[in-house]
């Protein structure tokens, strides 16, 4: 008798744990990229995020990662920092930018068909 109380307890816990304390891994998993370092998804047609903000003075990193095979999403360009790049296909490429003053940069691919912003405050 003893020992089936145990275990209608166990299982009151165990239902316990599972409904209310149990939290998925991939809930609890927290991206570990530094504040300065934003990543950018190249694919379909959009850079997401393609709007960003940041503080005057302080220098980013723009980890791109693009999914998009066409020759047009290849370069990203940043004509007002004359930066520009060549991202590989499914692998993260990260572009170093120059610190920036205070204005609205804007980013886009070789035909402008991705575009994107930076706006420094
Ligand atoms: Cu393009």
């Amino acid at each position: 008798m003893l020992i089936v109380n145990v275990i209608g307890l166990g299982l009151i816990g165990l239902i316990i744990w599972w409904f209310w304390l149990y939290k998925p891994k991939a809930m609890q998993i927290k991206e570990a990229v530094s504040d300065n370092e934003i990543t950018i998804v190249v694919e379909d047609g959009v850079y997401q995020p393609a709007n960003i903000s940041l503080n005057e003075n302080s220098a980013i990193r723009l980890r791109f990662i693009r999914k998009d095979a066409s020759p047009c999403a290849s370069t990203v360009l940043f004509p007002d920092l004359d930066v520009s790049a060549e991202l590989p296909l499914d692998k993260p490429f990260i572009v170093t930018l120059p610190t920036m003053k205070k204005g609205e940069y804007s980013f886009h691919c070789q035909m402008k068909m991705y575009n994107g912003s930076i706006v420094v405050k």
